[in-house]
């Protein structure tokens, strides 16, 4: 069976990551716009840094958990697609083998100035040479609010593909992401939501199941 998943930050909550807009959530202490936007970056380059190099020093004292290790078994069990809101690495640590990071990933480094990528360090700094033109203009490779989100063709088509789409972990807030279940339903695919509560977009799908994603991840694979 072919199956698309798509996780947000909920998936990494029982790991000990914070989420984005719950109660003790990430932007409870920063807004958005001072953090997550391109302007912001040009604004403020060390708030962003700082932002980020934090919770880059954060995934590194955390595991991945129960809900992680199931999508990695559901892999081996069917034509997966795995998509993730999340920049974290807790999917590729519980042993999925194949990430589609739509928002890019903590742990990567790119260059504004000239599009390089690299594994990034544990502490960055706007000011830390790029390795390929080493002009100082590197950023954490993030998609920021108004940028485009990565592999947007593979996704399109794996929703177009799939037999099974389901959201896990994820308020529905934010788009394209947001709009997956409805551009799967619109292909006749069965919709699932896993989370501990009704998404912003919770109307979108066939069926909810509801509770925290290290039990019922686990237990909708089986
Ligand atoms: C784009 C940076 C176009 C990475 C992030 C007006 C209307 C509609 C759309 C827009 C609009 N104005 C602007 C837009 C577009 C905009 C958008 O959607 N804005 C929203 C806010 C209105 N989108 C964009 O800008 C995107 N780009 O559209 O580009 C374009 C076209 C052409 C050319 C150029 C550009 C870019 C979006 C990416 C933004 N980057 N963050 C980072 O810092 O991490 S978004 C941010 O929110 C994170 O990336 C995160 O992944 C994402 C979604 O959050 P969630 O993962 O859902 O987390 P959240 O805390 O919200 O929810 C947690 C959920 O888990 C909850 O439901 C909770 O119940 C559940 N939960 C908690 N614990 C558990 C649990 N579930 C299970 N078990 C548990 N234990």
């Amino acid at each position: 069976m072919r199956i698309t998943v798509l996780t947000g930050a909920g998936i990494s909550a029982e790991s000990g990551l914070a989420t984005f807009r719950g109660d003790d959530g990430l932007w409870e202490n920063h807004r958005v716009e001072d953090v997550a936007t391109p302007q912001a970056f040009i604004r403020d380059p060390v708030l962003v840094h700082r932002f980020y190099n934090q919770r880059r020093a954060n995934l590194a004292r955390v595991d991945p958990n129960a809900a992680h290790h199931a999508l990695a078994q559901l892999a081996r069990m069917h034509d997966l697609t795995l998509v993730t809101q999340n920049v974290d690495n807790l999917h590729e640590r519980g042993g999925s083998p194949d990430v589609i990071h739509m928002h890019g990933e903590l742990n990567r480094a790119l260059c504004a100035a000239c599009d390089h990528r690299w594994d990034a360090p544990a502490l960055m700094h706007r000011a830390d040479p790029c390795p390929a033109c080493g002009q100082t203009a590197t950023r954490p490779d993030i998609v920021w609010f108004g940028e485009m989100p990565y592999h947007m063709e593979r996704i399109w088509a794996a929703l177009e593909q799939s037999d099974l789409f389901a959201a896990i972990g994820t308020s529905g807030n934010v788009y394209p992401a947001a709009g997956f279940a409805q551009h799967a339903a619109r292909m006749g695919t069965r919709c699932f939501e896993l989370n501990l509560a009704d998404s912003a977009n919770a109307r979108d799908f066939d069926q909810r199941i509801t509770g925290p994603a290290s039990q019922t991840v686990p237990e909708w694979i089986a």
